[in-house]
């Protein structure tokens, strides 16, 4: 099924309430890049990208929309069907922007759905579970707001809290996770994100005086390199995000033992189709994990959605979705939402969402 058409949206979506903090950065409006494959049997595909702002890894949306324009006349014939053909073009157009890969990759997995008949939680080989937990990401807080937003997303039904923690003196990290840590009710899992903040100092004071309760410690430094050199030092199991920035570095982690888990992201891999394999090698190492994206809309939102439903349970991590935090859908019956802390999984075809034309407004860009 030849690709004919490849168009490229470009949409603002502004922060709900206060900014999105985090240790290096805040935000209160992203930028996100959405892309329609078309093929000769008429099938659209949707695929979506949208960093959390410039600083957060490096990818950046101007980045996204510069890659997919040197890419794009180069798919235009390929089958939309044979996922992986259509990945070696891509490489064989441009060196890197795996995130800007992914969108693409999303969007022939949506194809491939629909051509099929089949949601593309089925093709990544199944659904475990028609509803997946998703979880809350507390920002930077001090110690009493923190701990009043964990109780009020406990409350709602959330089974799993992270709180963003770094950028800030040590001490009042130490003050809010300690306060939040006693307000997590048994059977609740809790992450603590430094989102690359802390020096290595800071990791291993904070390890050590939060020693008595129980959390995970996601990407406490800012490089691979960091965390493994405290890693036989820390009292919590290490979570890998930021530095997961491809398939190679997961290898490497697990290899070397520094990683208990991931904090995975879609797009940074380079899209669903690295997500299946690393979602296997997790598997295949009793590794948890999360099915994520930095931000973005409904379809991004699906995309790990299905990935996310196909993981066992017992490893799966939760999906965290920028819902809450998005005004309206671009899907408005099958748009993707949180319910009492979970993810109903879209029943398709493809990805099950379908963006109207309003939401997408006039093409940034077009080929084909
Ligand atoms: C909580 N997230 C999944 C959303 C923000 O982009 C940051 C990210 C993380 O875990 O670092
Ligand atoms: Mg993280």
């Amino acid at each position: 099924m030849r690709i004919t058409e490849i168009h490229v949206y470009q949409r603002d979506l502004p922060v709900l309430g206060k900014p999105y903090k985090m240790s290096r950065s805040s935000v209160t409006s992203l930028d996100t890049t959405i892309v329609e494959v078309v093929t000769e049997k008429g099938i659209k595909g949707y695929g979506e990208t949208c960093p959390v702002g410039p600083v957060y890894q490096p990818a950046h949306a101007l980045g996204a929309r510069a890659a997919l324009a040197e890419m794009g006349p180069h798919l235009l014939g390929e089958d939309a069907l044979q996922i992986e053909k259509v990945h070696r073009a891509m490489e064989g157009a441009l060196n890197g922007s795996r995130y800007a890969k992914a969108a693409v990759d999303i969007a022939l997995w949506d194809i491939a759905g629909k051509a099929y008949g089949a949601r593309v939680c089925d093709l990544l080989g199944g659904a475990t579970r028609e509803r997946v937990p998703s979880y809350w990401s507390v920002t930077v807080a001090g110690p009493d707001e923190a701990a009043r937003v964990a109780v009020e997303k406990q409350r709602e039904g959330f089974t799993r809290l992270q709180v963003k923690v770094g950028g800030r003196p040590v001490e009042e990290d130490i003050a809010t996770i300690r306060k939040v840590a006693e307000v997590i009710r048994p059977g609740v899992r809790l992450a603590v994100d430094g989102n690359r903040g802390w020096t290595t100092r800071d990791a291993l004071a904070v390890s050590r005086l939060c020693a008595e309760h129980m959390f995970v410690m996601e990407q406490p430094c800012d490089s691979y390199e960091e965390i493994a050199a405290i890693r036989p030092m820390l009292r919590h199991p290490v979570y890998l995000d930021e530095s997961t920035e491809n398939l190679g570095v997961v290898l490497r982690a697990i290899g070397d033992g520094i990683a208990d888990g991931f904090g995975l992201k879609v797009t940074r891999l380079g899209g669903l189709s690295t997500m299946r394999t690393v979602r296997d090698i997790c598997r295949a190492r009793n590794l948890p994990h999360t099915c994520d994206d930095a931000w973005g809309g409904d379809i991004i939102a699906a995309a790990c959605l299905h990935i996310g439903a196909t993981v066992e349970p017992r490893l799966c991590e939760g999906v965290w979705v920028a819902a809450p935090y998005i005004e309206g859908h671009y899907d408005a019956e099958n748009g993707v939402s949180i319910r009492d802390g979970w993810l109903d999984v879209p029943k398709g075809p493809g990805l099950g969402v379908v963006p109207s034309p309003k939401a997408l407004g006039k093409p940034v860009m077009s080929f084909g």
